[in-house]
């Protein structure tokens, strides 16, 4: 194990993206700004139909998106590691997979793997591409999971309250469609379909970020964590399932912990830069340059990592806010960085 985390503890420093069609809407359904949580949250905050939010699909098209940029402006920043939303909760794959038709390939304009691409910008560039993954939480692909959150948490839709009652009788969903398989179907069919895929056509995998184990068994964790014999070197977290699958490393979010919290396993903070991981217009509470070096030197002094995100807007592009404190970041760590 040592082995396999030299490079990880080392590195210090990572960049997380979290893209999806969730930033098509960034924070806004149908006129109304989503109230809580992040923006990658809307289809279940608000308690959009899968046929409405499949339709935000086919205006999804990053014509702007260029990896090498990406990569490069994570590079300047002194980042050695990207983790991207391959899936995130809303089930939409940012590649080519054949488990699903609901992909970017498939299902919008742009018809083009982002993964592949970034991949081969990581490996020229020398940055460790990682991929987060949504195994149990999937909005879209019937079977999958939902956590339940009640709409009055989001919005003041005038059906809350049945929508809620829904909710409540089929276990955090909202939408028929979403019931059309057993959770067990919907591991083997697309988790384990697609985590094979992303094993296996994207060369050398350095992270597996699992996230939000609702429903998750012991059965489908270890199905899923076979897998991941595919690339030998990988480091994956704590979130597959607790508490039989702890994984390599912890992960505490928006949160640095103190000394006293320490215990010796490894860990890595994940952290945003305004209140959102997927990009929202309105979230403007932009953390400080200062305040994120003061963070990355706390963390690092406590020997950690800190992962941290960037939501990536509609057209492809960082936001402006994020890419300025990276590079304030990276003009930093050209002086006092180690190398
Ligand atoms: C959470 C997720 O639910 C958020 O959307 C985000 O991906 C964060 C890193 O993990 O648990």
């Amino acid at each position: 194990k040592d082995e396999r985390m030299k490079w990880w503890r080392e590195a210090r420093f990572g960049m997380f993206i979290h893209w999806g069609v969730y930033a098509q809407l960034a924070g806004v359904y149908q006129g109304h700004e989503q109230r809580r949580g992040g923006a990658e949250w809307i289809m279940n905050r608000m308690k959009i139909p899968v046929a409405e939010y499949q339709a935000y699909a086919k205006k999804f098209n990053p014509v702007k998106f260029n990896a090498d940029d990406w990569v490069k402006t994570a590079k300047d920043a002194g980042m050695k590691y990207i983790v991207i939303t391959a899936k995130h909760h809303d089930g939409f794959a940012m590649f080519k997979t054949s488990a699903s038709k609901w992909n970017i390939v498939d299902a919008t304009p742009y018809g083009k793997d982002v993964l592949k691409p970034l991949a081969d910008a990581c490996k020229k560039h020398g940055i460790k591409l990682g991929f987060y993954y949504s195994q149990a939480q999937d909005w879209n692909n019937p079977g999958g999971s939902a956590a339940r959150r009640a709409t009055t948490e989001g919005w003041d839709n005038p059906d809350s309250a049945k929508i809620d009652a829904f909710t409540k009788e089929h276990n955090g969903h909202w939408d028929p469609a979403q019931e059309t398989k057993p959770f067990a179907k919907y591991i083997d069919d697309v988790a384990v379909s697609q985590v094979r895929e992303l094993m296996t056509n994207y060369g050398e995998v350095a992270v597996l970020w699992w996230d939000t184990p609702t429903n998750m068994t012991d059965d489908a964790a270890s199905k899923l964590q076979e897998l991941l014999k595919l690339q030998p070197g990988i480091i994956t977290n704590d979130r597959l399932k607790r508490p039989n699958f702890p994984g390599d490393t912890k992960t505490p979010e928006q949160k640095i912990p103190t000394q006293a919290e320490l215990d010796g396993t490894d860990w890595e903070t994940c952290m945003t830069m305004n209140g959102t991981w997927g990009f929202r217009t309105s979230d403007t509470k932009w953390k400080s340059t200062e305040v994120l070096i003061r963070n990355l030197c706390d963390i690092a002094s406590k020997g950690g990592n800190y992962l941290l995100n960037v939501g990536p807007e509609p057209d492809g592009t960082f936001p402006e806010e994020s890419v300025n404190r990276l590079a304030g970041i990276g003009d930093w760590m050209k002086v006092n960085g180690e190398a």
